[in-house]
């Protein structure tokens, strides 16, 4: 039997990437963000309508997801992988120089967006035995100088997907939370505020991992035999590593 995947934040980076290596093996996807036309361009890369619905609204509003959800045709409306990869960083800057929206918006989107679809969604898995992917993030585990509201919400995702998975114990609904490092994508160019220049100098000679490897890793958990659960995958380009704990002397 056909299964079909929802993949939040579908316009670019891992969840593009995502939706390309599920159709790839027959699976049928819904790809969702808020740019239409990217969603339109990718169903149509996709195969059409008959493997990819694009379902365009803004994850930050909980109304909008549901309505969203509930306009979905028949032969979409069965799920099987909840992918919840939307979010963003904004900002790199020590928290004392922060701007209080650009906390308020990833909180918004990383956090309760996440919470509000996964929420919406849980009938639908239980029913169909289905499986949860969580992008969290290397900065659940690891704090680092700016990381400040972008960690904090990517330990949320980390230790809210461990805490749903001892209330869906029984139901046989799994969930993995996924940890990227460095990854090359459009990430970065929203967190810089589009700084080019930053972007490459992060970049430059870091090998860093692409949005297909974590695509592979999303698509290994969510295919493992029914009875294995993979609680959370961390994953680093072989560059990047650790420093020693930073002391500020007098
Ligand atoms: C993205 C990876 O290194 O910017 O979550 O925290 S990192």
């Amino acid at each position: 039997m056909t299964k079909t995947a929802l993949i939040t934040g579908a316009t670019s980076g891992f969840g593009a990437a995502t939706a390309r290596r599920f159709v790839k093996e027959g699976w049928k996807v819904i790809v969702t963000g808020r740019r239409a036309e990217r969603l339109d361009a990718l169903v149509d890369e996709l195969g059409g309508a008959s493997v990819a619905h694009a379902l365009c609204f803004d994850i930050q509003d909980a109304d909008a997801t549901r309505k969203a959800i509930d306009s979905l045709p028949a032969d979409f409306a069965e799920i099987d992988l909840l992918v919840n990869n939307a979010g963003l960083a904004l900002g790199t800057g020590p928290a004392q120089e922060c701007n209080l929206s650009d906390w308020m918006t990833m909180i918004d989107t990383n956090t309760k967006g996440l919470v509000a679809i996964t929420r919406i969604l849980l009938d639908k898995l239980i029913e169909r035995k289905g499986a949860i992917v969580n992008l969290a993030s290397i900065a659940s585990n690891w704090p680092y100088p700016g990381g400040n509201v972008y960690g904090a919400t990517k330990a949320f995702v980390q230790q809210f997907s461990l805490g749903i998975r001892c209330d869906l114990a029984g139901t046989g609904v799994r969930v993995t939370s996924i940890e990227p490092g460095l990854c090359e994508s459009e990430f970065t160019l929203v967190r810089t505020g589009g700084n080019k220049e930053a972007y490459d100098k992060l970049y430059s000679g870091a090998d860093p991992i692409q949005p297909e490897d974590i695509a592979e890793s999303i698509f290994w958990v969510a295919n493992l035999p029914a009875h294995v659960n993979v609680n959370s995958l961390e994953v680093m380009p072989v560059s990047q590593s650790w420093s020693p704990f930073a002391i500020h002397r007098k």
